[in-house]
């Protein structure tokens, strides 16, 4: 008995389709440990029909307000939805907490929407730990777009890229933005890029200087040609052609078999980082390998031997059959 529930019955209620035992099965999965092991198991072979679209910019940009306006229209085209929302505990977004509360509420009003903030890594992260596993199981739960919103700091964000088919990048006019994404690699993972605040005048000059920005990258030949759209979040416009976009750059990667390739990779990599994880776990818990270290670090102190000797006695110890 996990102290969420039986882990039996949350399955069991969350295969009915049940929002709370969805809600209480993402808790246990941001618990991690063994149990939220058994609740991926469980839920992994229902994974895979998800379009993951991730939203990310600096912060105050109007990820979420867009996020809201999209969820709109793709709900009024039939969809199910799962958001992500990067809980903003940083210092930089403290005070959007409250309004990103009241939005999402309105939003949980609609059975077909669900939606989960998770806390941040801290303040490197703009991504939480359990993103994938969340994303995982929303999708499971039947939701076939999910889209994960980042805080908009630090480098983990480029992680997005890692995670979603589809990366709409959010920036704004006034702050010399354009520079700064491109500082900040942004210009490298978007596939689709907003100028929000449409309502301001410098926006439609900011959005022909992104464009150009973008004409600069080299585009392979049949590849995504990144799109810049020009919307307001607050007033309602160009939703409709962001949205639109993003449906493009879906089918853009369905015919070319790309949806299939990147969810390999995006499995590849998780396996990867899965085994990176267990080994170091397994390692840094040994009292062998530790009693190694604490005998041999001295000898490493004293100039006797080198790190990686020290490293080829420790692979000694461990069979990796
Ligand atoms: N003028 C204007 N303000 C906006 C627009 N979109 C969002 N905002 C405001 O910008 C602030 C930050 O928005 P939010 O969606 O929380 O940004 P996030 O931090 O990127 O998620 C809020 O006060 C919004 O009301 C817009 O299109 N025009
Ligand atoms: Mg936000």
């Amino acid at each position: 008995m996990n102290r969420r529930g039986d882990i039996g019955a949350l399955l069991e209620r969350f295969g009915r389709g049940e929002v709370a035992a969805a809600a209480r099965l993402i808790s246990v999965l941001e618990d991690g440990g063994d149990e939220a092991e058994r609740v991926l198991d469980a839920i992994f072979p229902g994974t895979g029909g998800a379009w993951r679209i991730g939203f990310t910019g600096p912060p105050g940009a109007g990820k979420s307000s867009l996020v809201h306006r999209v969820t709109g229209r793709m709900r009024a085209r039939g969809h199910r939805i799962g958001i992500i929302a990067v809980d903003p505990t940083s210092p930089f977004t403290g005070g959007a907490l409250l309004g990103d509360r009241i939005r999402m509420q309105s939003l949980s009003a609609d059975p077909e929407v669900f939606v989960r903030s998770l806390a941040s890594r801290g303040s490197l992260g703009g991504i939480s730990n359990c993103t994938d596993e969340t994303a995982d199981l929303l999708d499971a739960f039947g939701k076939d777009i999910v889209l994960i919103e980042t805080v908009g700091v630090g480098q983990s964000e480029l992680e997005i890229a890692e995670k979603a088919h589809t990366v709409v990048v959010v920036l704004v006019p006034e702050s010399g933005d354009g520079i700064q994404a491109m500082k900040a690699g942004l210009m490298e993972i978007g596939d689709v890029f907003v100028m929000n605040k449409a309502d301001h005048e410098q926006a439609v000059g900011a959005a022909a200087e992104l464009e150009e920005t973008l004409r600069l990258k080299d585009v392979p030949d049949g590849a995504w040609v990144p799109r810049v759209v020009l919307a307001s979040a607050r007033e309602d416009t160009g939703i409709e052609d962001l949205v639109a976009v993003m449906v493009e750059h879906r089918r853009h990667l369905e015919e070319r078999g790309l949806m299939e390739k990147m969810r390999r990779r995006i499995l590849r990599a998780r396996v990867r980082n899965a085994i990176m994880d267990r080994m170091e776990r397994r390692l840094r818990e040994s009292p062998s390998v530790r009693a190694v270290l604490e005998r041999r670090m001295e000898a490493v102190y004293r100039g006797e031997a080198s790190p990686y000797r020290v490293v080829r006695e420790l692979e000694e110890l461990v069979t990796i059959r």
